[in-house]
């Protein structure tokens, strides 16, 4: 492994890990309206994806447990917490919450509360690109609990007749809500769904921030040179509930001790401690820990929207 990228996405996992605690902590306190979905565990999919693309020509799409892509993409931690604080300088200037993080200078365009339903807005999406011979391609993540539903399949029909770079991205974490994948799929491999339409297919381990960056690169290189699409089944883990709202009581404390044992970040911090760089860890967490802080007061200290602001902006205005 490469020492300095090692470092890097050691520091962008942790950064999105600690927004996240920090974002429970603030929802328990009832500073956060709506609900919140965390992304703690999964952190090494988005990293190692975004990783593997050019945002200057790649864009990304993703469903509503949505903090970790946006801060992969070179979030802000403060347009993020003012987001779920509903501040003005929220990155959907606090008008779409939790769910709905957004930004179109950074090619993230979301946040989709509706599950499978932005499959087809990502194929429009790769649609124009390819019209426009952009070279660009669309990052698309879904959960295992899209894979059944209606617009999943329209979506990839289309990406498969017209020959859309389009990378879809399962974050198979093997549960929907409180439902687990054996009640959903009779396998666990939900890549074998690129069969039927058909698109290129591939799997990664989303506990390995670099298998994932190899697997997604690959994907990437298909949809640049060839206008392939590919489906891609990601094995991950989120420890904690659906949303704050979930007591969990679906799972055992053991399964999910198990899952930490195989942390993506312990593991990159475990290396670099083994490898001599002990003080580059405290730097990275020291620096990461000054922007979460320093992000977090100054979205508490940031105002709300106007109250005659509050119909605009749900539509594009001229
Ligand atoms: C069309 C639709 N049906 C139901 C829901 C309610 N719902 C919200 S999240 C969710 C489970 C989705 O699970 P998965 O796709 O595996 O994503 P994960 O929460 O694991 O990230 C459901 C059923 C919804 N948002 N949209
Ligand atoms: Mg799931």
């Amino acid at each position: 492994m490469n020492i300095e990228e090692v470092k890097k996405y050691y520091g962008e996992m942790l950064r999105i890990r600690r927004f996240e605690e920090e974002a429970a902590r603030l929802y328990t306190e009832r500073k956060i309206g709506g609900f919140l979905h965390l992304y703690i565990g999964q952190e090494a999919v988005a990293v190692g994806a975004v990783a593997a693309i050019d945002l200057k020509k790649d864009y990304v799409i993703s469903a509503y447990r949505c903090h970790g892509h946006y801060l992969a993409c070179g979030g802000s931690v403060r347009a993020g917490f003012a987001e779920l604080l509903g501040k003005e300088t929220g990155c959907a200037k606090g008008r779409g919450g939790s769910m709905h993080f957004y930004d179109v200078n950074l090619h993230y365009y979301g946040g989709w509360g509706i599950v499978g339903a932005h499959v087809p807005v990502a194929a429009g999406m790769a649609y124009a690109l390819k019209y426009r011979n952009s070279g660009g391609v669309v990052i698309c993540f879904i959960g295992d609990g899209a894979v059944n539903i209606g617009p999943f399949f329209e979506g990839m029909s289309l990406a498969a007749l017209w020959g859309l770079p389009l990378v879809v991205i399962i974050e198979n974490n093997y549960y929907a809500m409180g439902t687990p994948l054996h009640k959903t799929a009779p396998v666990e491999d939900l890549s074998i769904r690129a069969l039927g339409f058909p698109v290129a297919r591939d799997t990664a381990d989303g506990f390995d921030v670099f298998a994932v960056k190899e697997v997604v690169a690959r994907a990437v290189e298909r949809a640049r040179s060839k206008n392939q699409t590919t489906l891609i089944d990601v094995k991950c883990y989120r420890y904690r509930g659906h949303s704050m709202a979930d007591p969990g009581t679906y799972r055992t404390k053991e399964e999910i001790e198990e899952k930490k044992r195989n942390d993506c970040i312990l593991k990159l911090e475990r290396y670099l401690d083994m490898n001599g760089y002990g003080d580059v860890i405290e730097e990275i967490k020291s620096k990461i820990e000054n922007e979460i802080q320093q992000g977090l007061q100054e979205a508490l200290n940031d105002p709300f929207p106007a109250v005659e602001t509050a119909e605009k902006f749900a539509y594009v205005e001229d």
